[in-house]
């Protein structure tokens, strides 16, 4: 008999806002459907204006301030920029002690291909002068934050550096569609190295300022606290952890003896993926895992490992990626207070029968 229509879902995390998970094992495309695409609020969903509106807004200390449509955006040169976009909360459920915050399983990850314009053109249309610090993205959506009650719009800044980085981009597409509604339409910020608060969603404006933009969530939130009782030691949460995460078997799987394929994906922020290595017997010795995609910038590799299950029992698998800057994935990972960043090697049980 013909399968009905079964098909992979979100996992639903919270509703307001919404927050839900991809499925990731049930991941198998390198452009993950939009219907599939994690999403991750603070605050309800804004309201849109009318399309005649769509329009970008760049001001602060710039020569000319500019205001700027869609429609002229979109007869400007595209820049395509194909990137995982990470959750910095991603896997936030696996620190222990627990920390507080959403408790997001593996899948607060997901990645496309993005089409925008560069963000350097449009900051040069302003003309830029040689004292800006940070560029500060200002989204459409806004609400209270935790510490206030003041409503704020969702924020963040870049330094000027990576501001200008050429990778970073306004986007307007999502695998060669408009944005949709809920990732940011019509301009989101794209920022393919950094956790993805950084690119913020339904940007209306765009600030050039001198000194450093100090929002809610670029001051209070997306900082590292390595103390839970205080906040010394703290730094901001940036560019992506190296990672990865077994996708086959699903943990806790009951698998019969002889030939399995083991299999994951593995990710960084700078550089690119170099290795990736399981241990079938909880990190007694390692083997070296194919790497079938060709690891590029900002993507994830996919690699396989052939497994010949011969004996019973039960099995702890893990996953370790190494990048080409040098850094692996920890056996623990960095515990802070708000829960960002974890990349400890990814861990599953399984049990052969
Ligand atoms: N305007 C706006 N941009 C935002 C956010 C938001 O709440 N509002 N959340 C950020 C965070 S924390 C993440 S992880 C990503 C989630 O993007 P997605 O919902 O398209 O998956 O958007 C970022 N940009
Ligand atoms: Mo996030």
């Amino acid at each position: 008999m013909q399968q009905p229509n079964v098909r992979p879902y979100l996992i639903t995390k919270s509703l307001s806002p919404e927050n839900q998970e991809t499925p990731i094992p049930f991941v198998q495309s390198d452009r993950v459907d939009k219907r599939l695409f994690f999403k991750r609020n603070h605050f309800s969903y804004p309201h849109l204006l009318s399309s005649s509106l769509y329009s970008l807004e760049i001001d602060g200390s710039v020569i000319n301030p500019i205001k700027i449509s869609l429609q002229h955006i979109l007869k400007l040169p595209a820049k395509e920029v194909h990137t995982v976009l990470e959750c910095a909360g991603n896997k936030r459920g696996f620190f222990r002690p627990k920390v507080f915050g959403e408790q997001w399983g593996k899948g607060a990850i997901s990645q496309g291909v993005w089409r925008g314009i560069s963000l350097k053109t449009l900051l040069q249309f302003t003309g830029l002068l040689d004292i800006e610090k940070e560029v500060v993205f200002i989204g459409n959506d806004y609400g209270k934050t935790t510490n206030s009650k003041q409503l704020h719009y969702f924020a963040r800044s870049l330094p000027i550096e990576q501001a200008l980085h050429e990778d970073t981009i306004i986007a307007y597409q999502y695998n060669g569609n408009p944005i949709p509604f809920k990732h940011g339409f019509p301009f989101r910020l794209i920022v393919p190295n950094w956790y993805a608060m950084a690119s913020v969603k339904w940007v209306k404006r765009i600030e050039v300022i001198e000194k450093s933009f100090d929002g809610p969530f670029q001051c209070e939130d997306y900082i590292y606290y390595p103390n839970k009782e205080n906040d010394a030691g703290a730094w901001p949460v940036t560019t992506k952890n190296v990672n990865s995460t077994i996708q086959k078997p699903l943990h806790m799987d009951e698998l019969d003896t002889g030939k399995h394929i083991v299999k994951g994906i593995a990710w960084t922020g700078i550089g690119l993926i170099t290795k990736v290595e399981i241990s079938l017997n909880n990190g007694k010795s390692w083997n070296e895992c194919e790497l079938i995609t060709t690891p590029k910038p900002y993507q994830w590799v996919q690699w396989e490992y052939e497994w010949n299950a011969a004996e019973k029992g039960e099995y702890t698998i893990l996953s370790r990626a190494t990048d080409s800057e040098g850094n692996k994935q920890p056996l623990i990972a960095y515990w802070n207070r708000k829960g960002y960043g974890y990349n400890a090697v990814d861990q599953i049980k399984i049990k052969i029968d």
